[in-house]
């Protein structure tokens, strides 16, 4: 890597485009994140700061995508999964953590850890081992992406979050929302990337660009839904 030169950039190269943009918008939320912190109460700062650490290991990775995209013309799918097993796991201990206060139990976070793992390592096959089976692959990976989606709207998260209720169950319901349809987001780009009957729907699409902005409305938005409660509550505590 090198800070000081910089490769040339085709004016119409609007993949990488969304890798500089990603890259600084990731950079710009973890500031965020991590200078707003100390103004909350205790009990939410350790939720702000798995939301800080969700952007900052994104913008390193980002740094390094942008920099392997630019001089290879090729999509950095090493990094990205790398990202990705990082992030999403932390994206788990994140409900965890805002349904901790209605008495959410280890063994959830590590169930919805553990079915995320495998839903990106078996993608991981599909995208890259075994690409001429990346239907199969692709349907485990989205079988246990399905299980964390019935999990969080209609399982134990669920009712800890009715327990809670006021902010923490809004806050519930959104990051749901965000896991329904924004992490449906990368199953297109898994189809768009990868050969199979499905080409001819999604073959025109670009797999990066796809994935970056999943990424900027997922690891972002995520954040703002967590930020947006510890504000909400620390309301309700003063009235
Ligand atoms: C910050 C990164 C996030 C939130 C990444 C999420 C990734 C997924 C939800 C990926 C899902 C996939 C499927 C459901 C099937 C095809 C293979 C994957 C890995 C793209």
């Amino acid at each position: 890597m090198n800070f000081l030169s910089v490769a040339k950039m085709a004016p119409d190269d609007y993949v990488g485009f969304t890798f500089f943009v990603g890259c600084m918008a990731m950079m710009a939320a973890s500031v965020f994140f991590f200078l707003s912190m100390s103004s909350f109460d205790k009990k939410w700062r350790t939720s702000i700061l798995v939301s800080g650490l969700i952007t900052f290991i994104a913008a390193v990775h980002y740094w390094y995508m942008r920099d392997y995209w630019v001089s290879n013309m090729e999509s950095p799918t090493f990094f990205r999964y790398v990202d990705w097993v990082l992030t999403v796991p932390l994206m788990c201990v994140e409900f965890y953590l805002i349904l901790k206060v209605a008495g959410a139990k280890k063994s959830l976070m590590w169930r919805l850890i553990f079915l995320s793992v495998v839903m990106l390592v078996t993608g991981y096959m599909g995208e890259v081992l075994y690409r001429d089976q990346a239907w199969f692959w692709g349907l485990i990976s989205g079988l246990a992406y399905f299980v964390i989606v019935y999990d969080i709207w209609f399982g134990t998260a669920k009712k800890l979050a009715e327990a809670a209720g006021g902010a923490v169950l809004k806050a519930h319901k959104t990051l749901c929302w965000f896991v329904l349809v924004g992490w449906a987001i990368y199953p297109i780009g898994y189809m768009a990337g990868t050969p199979g009957w499905y080409e001819g729907v999604f073959g025109g699409l670009d797999l990066d660009v796809i994935y970056n902005i999943g990424d900027a409305i997922n690891k972002i938005g995520f954040g703002l839904v967590v930020y947006n409660l510890a504000v909400q509550s620390s309301e309700e505590i003063k009235k």
